[in-house]
């Protein structure tokens, strides 16, 4: 695998939930394979789960990785080309680039969307410049549209408790006070796609997910009816994907605390999950009550983050 970012870039679904699971039973069992081998982690942006996993994960792999925080310390970097650098950037994107390239034999890169040209966010200006780039495989940790390592996690961890064959699966939009990315609904619906569940999305007015990810899945605007019988809840806030509207891009449309959920909303789930990437506004996405409640599975949903890298990890390191 010399890019992650779609899940058609894991391959068959079946085979990497086994591999992953392999994997949590023994997670020592490639401890040779990273052997002198680098992974490099790239953060643009805050992080606490993907930070922490994806270094514990390259280090169950036995091998040595490299942090940077890219706001901390590193040069301020210009991203357009053509630019006359006269300003605060003393850096060019496209020699940072290469450079870290040469210090690493992986690289993975959190970038969030800027919400500045939903073009450029959503055409994955900056790590396609890394792919394009770095002369090295680029995993995405949360770039301006997808979240594949979230979303792999979420998977795994519906697999792991999942109490029917084919369970029911609700992604919430959720209040927020601030604008937030599209990455994780985008990718937690390209991957629930191609799972095999039975997938429904709901969403205020205006909040429509990009066909690209959100393919033909079913839209419930009606919160609790979408909630009827859900096995799984998947709150999480997203800002406009301006789909309908290009000119709402990355605004907030709604703050409309009804959509918090809540224990009248678990009520009428088959006594849903509750899920969440975190990190997560309590009594603005979800009540206390709901996310400490035994259904909650909040932990062990980012505990599995750690099971996702580790199976992208591997493969990339067997494809060197
Ligand atoms: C980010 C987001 O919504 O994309 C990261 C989630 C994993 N969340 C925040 O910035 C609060
Ligand atoms: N879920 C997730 O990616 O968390 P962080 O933003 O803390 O990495």
């Amino acid at each position: 695998m010399k890019v992650f970012q779609h899940v058609s870039d894991i391959g068959d679904l079946k085979l990497a939930l086994e591999e992953a699971l392999s994997i949590k039973k023994d997670r020592y069992q490639y401890q040779g394979l990273g052997k002198n081998k680098t992974a490099m982690l790239i953060f643009f942006n805050n992080s606490l789960r993907t930070r922490l996993s994806t270094q514990k994960a390259a280090m169950n792999l036995g091998m040595n990785v490299i942090v940077l925080d890219v706001n901390q310390g590193a040069w301020k970097l210009e991203t357009e080309r053509g630019v006359i650098m006269d300003g605060d950037k003393s850096e060019h994107l496209l020699e940072a680039i290469p450079v870290m390239g040469c210090y690493c034999d992986l690289i993975g890169v959190r970038s969030f969307a800027r919400f500045e040209n939903r073009q450029d966010d959503y055409e994955e200006k900056i790590l396609n410049q890394f792919i394009k780039y770095s002369g090295k495989p680029v995993f995405f940790m949360e770039s301006a549209t997808v979240h594949p390592l979230q979303a792999f996690a979420d998977l795994i961890t519906i697999e792991e408790y999942k109490r029917s064959a084919r369970p029911k699966v609700v992604l919430s939009w959720a209040p927020h006070p601030k604008a937030l990315p599209q990455a994780v609904p985008n990718s937690f619906a390209e991957w629930m796609n191609a799972a095999d569940v039975d997938f429904v999305v709901t969403h205020p007015e205006g909040y429509e997910l990009d066909p690209k990810f959100v393919g033909d899945a079913k839209v419930e605007y009606d919160q609790m009816k979408a909630f009827e019988g859900a096995d799984f809840i998947y709150a999480k806030n997203w800002s406009c994907p301006g789909v309908t509207r290009p000119e709402d891009y990355g605004k907030v449309l709604s703050k409309d605390m009804s959509w918090t959920v809540d224990s009248r909303h678990m009520a009428v789930t088959n006594n849903a999950f509750f899920m969440h990437c975190l990190p997560v506004r309590r009594n603005m996405i979800v009540t206390d009550d709901v996310i400490e409640s035994p259904t909650s599975i909040v932990i062990p949903e980012a505990a599995n983050r750690e099971i996702s890298a580790q199976v992208v990890l591997k493969r990339m390191l067997e494809s060197l």
